[in-house]
């Protein structure tokens, strides 16, 4: 079980003083953060049905309750140590796992952990309100406890950085909470963690897209030699898993209740005359959402990505499932734009490490766009959600400074232009959304006109159950 400390852990933190004391000092800078770039206006006066981990193991890490935000028992939870772990991968491949950081990887290591981190608060900064928009009690909950699972792998980050880095680490934790989502002087480390999420579109094709970045980033550090990361990766995983569930049912939600207008419209109608979503905004956000993240991915050709292979520190996602884990001398078929078509040519697979991952990555992705496209069959509607290429709307790599259109077709620039808001939202887009959801939807069991209610509530609570209480 977790101990009942000041900070709740699996860690034995009470058996390291120095640790234990040095993450003490950094909790009431956290809560402060917490309070001043966490959920607006639900810090004090609002009781949160959320989940939150008592241990490690299947029934523990679910335990339901009433909290306010501001009191979340934020700990530190590692998965349970494998027996006689071994590196699975790269140039070590076959040894025990390190439960030190090597020094010469000391560097590489504090970069992975502090970008993985960085992520983690930028997210709940940039839903921090959305609060004020939603479209039911179910949904805020929902977003409240993305933002505290948030929070708690922030916490996951920064006990690594304080127990293995050092004078480093703790100031490298003190710089996760100064940089902030968006601002010109002190910005998120990656691209997609520096926009804005100002509306409930936006927020389900984040978890849905975005939070999928994370399950592959998580999946491929959770392979890591550095045993404690491996530890702490692989149960962030567990609760990944509920982020993504979120968004993909949230979209699942948002097309059913299109589908339910559009047939009330008379199909030819346009569903925004009756107040939904129109498959085309909903399109236009997958490709947003999905070629940010594609970019999360890193670059297609990456001496970074090699060298995090070739020393153990990050490997691919499930590493068992391939045959061959030094990959020295194998090659990976990749696709050049150059002199305005695209080639494909041999490159070092320890170089594709990057877009390796992204690979699975748009599997996954396409998998749940499957999923989506039931429900539309299911309506007896014609039209159909589609991933874009990989090449559309790209700003790192090698598509970045080009222009494709959603099919992978290169264009001009002027036409980029001319076209761009026929693929990605407008303006006019973002107006509209605000204005369905510009009212919350605070009463219990109701859900706002865009969306349909979840086929089931939480925890085997009623969809009408109280789940943000309220208090007089
Ligand atoms: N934005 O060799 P390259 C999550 C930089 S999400 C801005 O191509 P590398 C979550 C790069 O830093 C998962 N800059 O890339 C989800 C480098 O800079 P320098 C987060 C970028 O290093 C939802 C240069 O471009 N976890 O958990 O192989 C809610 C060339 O780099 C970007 C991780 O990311 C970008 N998108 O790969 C909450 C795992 N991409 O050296 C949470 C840890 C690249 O020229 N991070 N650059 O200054 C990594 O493994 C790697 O840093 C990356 C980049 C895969 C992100």
């Amino acid at each position: 079980m977790i101990s009942a400390e000041k900070i709740p852990n699996n860690v034995n933190l009470s058996g390291n003083k120095r640790l234990q004391r040095a993450l003490e000092h950094w909790q009431p800078k956290y809560i402060q953060w917490w309070r001043d770039m966490g959920p607006q206006g639900f810090q004090d006066y609002h009781q949160v049905y959320v989940r939150t981990a008592v241990s490690v193991d299947p029934e523990g890490w679910a335990h339901f309750e009433y909290v306010k935000l501001p009191e979340y028992r934020w700990g530190i939870f590692l998965a349970d140590p494998v027996h006689d772990r071994r590196i699975g991968f790269g140039d070590f491949y076959g040894q025990p796992v390190w439960q030190e950081v090597p020094g010469e990887f000391r560097n590489q290591l504090r970069r992975l952990i502090v970008t993985q981190g960085d992520t983690e608060p930028a997210s709940v900064e940039q839903q921090r309100l959305l609060g004020h928009r939603c479209p039911s009690l179910y949904d805020l909950r929902n977003l409240f406890q993305v933002n505290v699972e948030e929070g708690r792998h922030l916490w996951a980050m920064v006990y690594l950085l304080h127990s293995y880095f050092g004078r480093d680490g703790r100031d490298e934790a003190e710089e996760l909470l100064e940089r902030q989502s968006g601002n010109r002087d002190k910005p998120r480390i990656l691209d997609a963690f520096n926009e804005p999420i100002d509306n409930w579109l936006d927020f389900f094709m984040f978890t849905m897209f975005t939070d999928r970045d994370g399950k592959s980033q998580l999946m491929s550090l959770s392979e890591s030699s550095l045993d404690p990361l491996s530890r702490t990766t692989r149960f962030m995983l567990t609760e990944e898993a509920h982020h993504m569930f979120v968004g993909e049912t949230g979209i699942s939600r948002i097309l059913e209740r299109t589908c339910q207008l559009m047939k009330e419209a008379g199909y030819s109608g346009d569903v925004r005359k009756v107040g939904g979503i129109d498959l085309a905004t909903i399109q236009k956000h997958l490709n947003q959402w999905f070629s940010l993240s594609l970019d999360l991915h890193g670059g297609e050709v990456s001496s970074n990505a090699a060298s995090y292979f070739a020393n153990g520190l990050k490997g691919r996602a499930k590493e068992d499932s391939y045959d061959e884990h030094v990959a020295k001398q194998s090659y990976y078929n990749m696709e050049f734009f150059e002199q305005g078509r695209t080639v494909t040519k041999e490159v070092l697979l320890r170089n594709a490490m990057n877009e390796v991952l992204r690979d699975w990555y748009v599997g996954d992705c396409a998998a749940g766009v499957t999923r989506w496209n039931r429900i539309l069959e299911a309506h007896g509607m014609s039209d159909r959600l589609q991933l874009p290429d990989r090449k559309f709307n790209r700003r790192i790599g090698m598509y970045a400074g080009f222009h494709f259109d959603p099919a992978g077709v290169a264009i001009t620039k002027e036409e980029w232009d001319r076209r761009q808001f026929d693929w990605l939202p407008s303006p006019k887009d973002t107006e509209y959304l605000l204005s369905i959801m510009a009212a919350p939807i605070y009463e219990p069991g109701k859900f706002a006109n865009y969306i349909a209610p979840p086929r089931r509530g939480v925890n085997q609570q009623p969809i009408d159950f109280e789940y943000v209480r309220t208090e007089q």
